[in-house]
């Protein structure tokens, strides 16, 4: 019989390693420590995760399919999946392990060494789940000067004929992203976000989390996430019905305590199988024509999955393994602990990282322009920002979570994936946001203990990288705010941000 093993991510029927499944194969599913603890996962992912993959069970089981399930807790249980594997084909008459490719390059390097390992062909198969292959992404890839998204989408676009008419693309321009920059307008009224039922099986699961993972970061409750397709399907028709006409909107809009805003939540689906990218587009794009929603809502939606998400999982590919260990910039602090416990007087990263710490969420602007600018510009070291956001959000796997932190955020790759720094001072988060209005600092003050410190540390992110970024075409505009200062000005930058980290570094060591 043929052994197919799979992963905590791969909850779809159509996936690669069971499209020719039969009855009597035998289909490994494991919880295991190896996995849960690579990285100390938020606990409400692990819930997720393991009731996703224990609901699907359930499915399969239900299509007549043979399934040994191993239980976290099951005292057989070795920790690591090469062991599982192991301890079935010491059991069982097994020819073959039939493996779709795992989405972390650490887990497919270790997979390479399991046919010798275990004495047994192991066929590890493309991962087919995405709109662009990494081969045809690496085809794209070659011989251009520059990798840019803007280009990747427009093919894209063609390609699976999104969004296009005859003549090209619908509405005439391909990029709506300058109608999608509102500023959240007073009492603005947000949905509530779809919740599903806890059944008796999270419900276990939730009890099994909180007694092994208790030292893991984050809250299990309030668990409303989807975990299973039926109900991620809910969430996505939701999503289309009550929140996409002002995706576009207020797609860059933060205000205080609405963690949900218009987005679409359906990350973690995507992600762990539950959904294809390609339902998703076309239920937006179904929107689009039956009136429901306005254009600058479904591109900018859809630029989103066939353009951001194809692109970052083929740089992951392409640059991998050599990709992780960038850092361009040099940077070096370490992570602030407030990362951890939210307990800091920026009312921004608070916010954000309380609203991380309860759902396993954040949007994209919070991860963007509040904690990854932050990050950016106080010169935080990319491993451990890279840990911290690997671990905190539950649609967090290293193919689509490092690109975005070593390449958008960071500039760790120095411009392979962004055209510049996102950097920013307080002024862009006192303009997309609320935030500021409960804060004790003051976004239009630039020096002293008053300053927001976005202000000045945006300043020294400039001044300290100039060497690096100077030369960068899309840099000009702040390089001639910084030739215009006086060397007064600049000094009284340094002393703040010197000022700012003493003061983080007394605080958090009590
Ligand atoms: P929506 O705003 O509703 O967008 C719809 C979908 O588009 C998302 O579900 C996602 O599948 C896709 N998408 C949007 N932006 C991106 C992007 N930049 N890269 C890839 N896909 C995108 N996304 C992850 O899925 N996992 C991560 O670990 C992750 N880490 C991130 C780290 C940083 C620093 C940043 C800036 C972004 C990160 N993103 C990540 C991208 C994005 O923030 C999330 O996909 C999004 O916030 C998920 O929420 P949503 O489903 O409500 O998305
Ligand atoms: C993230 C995760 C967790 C927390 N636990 C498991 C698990 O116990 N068993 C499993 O098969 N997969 C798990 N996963 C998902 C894997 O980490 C994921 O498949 C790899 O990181 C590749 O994307
Ligand atoms: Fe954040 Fe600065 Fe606004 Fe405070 S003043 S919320 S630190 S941007």
């Amino acid at each position: 019989m043929k052994l197919r093993l799979i992963l905590g991510d791969q909850l779809s029927l159509s996936v690669a390693s069971l499209t020719d499944a039969t009855k009597e194969d035998l289909i490994l599913m494991c919880e295991v420590r190896q996995e849960a603890t690579y990285v100390k996962h938020h606990k409400k992912k692990i819930v997720f995760l393991f009731s996703g993959m224990r609901h699907f069970a359930q499915t399969l089981v239900s299509q007549g399919f043979n399934v040994h399930y191993v239980a976290y807790d099951d005292p057989k249980n070795t920790g690591s999946l090469r062991d599982e594997v192991a301890r079935l084909t010491d059991v069982y008459d097994i020819s073959e392990v039939i493996v779709t490719a795992p989405g972390e390059y650490r887990l497919l390097a270790e997979m390479k060494q399991w046919s010798d390992a275990l004495s047994l062909p192991v066929t590890i198969r493309p991962d087919d789940r995405f709109l662009c292959t990494t081969d045809k992404f690496a085809a794209w890839a070659k011989d251009r000067k520059q990798l840019r998204m803007e280009h990747f989408y427009r093919e894209m676009r063609r390609k699976h004929a999104v969004l296009m008419s005859d003549d090209g693309p619908i509405g005439g321009k391909w990029n709506y992203d300058a109608d999608n920059r509102k500023s959240p307008p007073q009492n603005l009224k947000v949905p509530d976000p779809f919740q599903a039922d806890v059944d008796d099986i999270t419900q276990d699961v939730i009890a099994l989390v909180a007694e092994h993972f208790p030292d893991h970061f984050g809250d299990i409750y309030p668990f409303h996430f989807a975990v299973t397709r039926g109900a991620a399907l809910q969430a996505l028709d939701m999503f289309v019905d009550e929140r996409l006409r002002l995706f576009g909107d207020y797609q860059d809009a933060m205000v205080q305590d609405e963690p949900w805003m218009f987005h679409s939540h359906i990350g973690l689906y995507l992600n762990c199988g539950f959904l294809t990218p390609l339902e998703c587009i076309t239920r937006a794009e179904a929107a689009f024509h039956d009136g429901s929603a306005p254009l600058n809502a479904v591109e900018g939606f859809v630029r989103q999955i066939l353009g951001w998400r194809e692109y970052v999982r083929g740089i992951y590919w392409l640059k991998m393994p050599n990709y992780k260990a960038m850092n361009v910039l040099e940077a070096k602090r370490p992570l602030p602990e407030f990362y951890w416990t939210a307990d800091t007087q920026m009312n921004c990263m608070r916010q954000c990282i309380t609203e991380t710490k309860q759902n396993a969420y954040a949007h994209h602007i919070q991860r963007l322009m509040v904690l990854g600018n932050f990050a950016l510009i106080a010169g935080l070291a990319p491993a451990q920002v890279n840990d911290w956001y690997l671990l905190v959000y539950a649609d967090a796997y290293e193919w689509v979570e490092l690109p975005n932190v070593s390449g958008m955020i960071l500039f760790a790759d120095g411009g392979l994936l962004a055209s510049k720094p996102y950097a920013a001072s307080g002024a862009y988060i006192h303009k997309m946001s609320n935030y500021c209005e409960s804060c004790r600092y003051n976004p239009s003050v630039k020096n002293g203990p008053k300053a927001c410190p976005f202000n000045y540390l945006y300043w020294d992110f400039i001044d300290r990288n100039a060497a690096k970024l100077r030369g960068n075409p899309r840099m000009g505009f702040a390089y001639k705010g910084l030739d215009r200062m006086t060397d007064e000005k600049r000094s009284a930058i340094r002393a703040d941000t010197e000022r700012f980290f003493n003061e983080i570094e007394a605080y958090e060591k009590g």
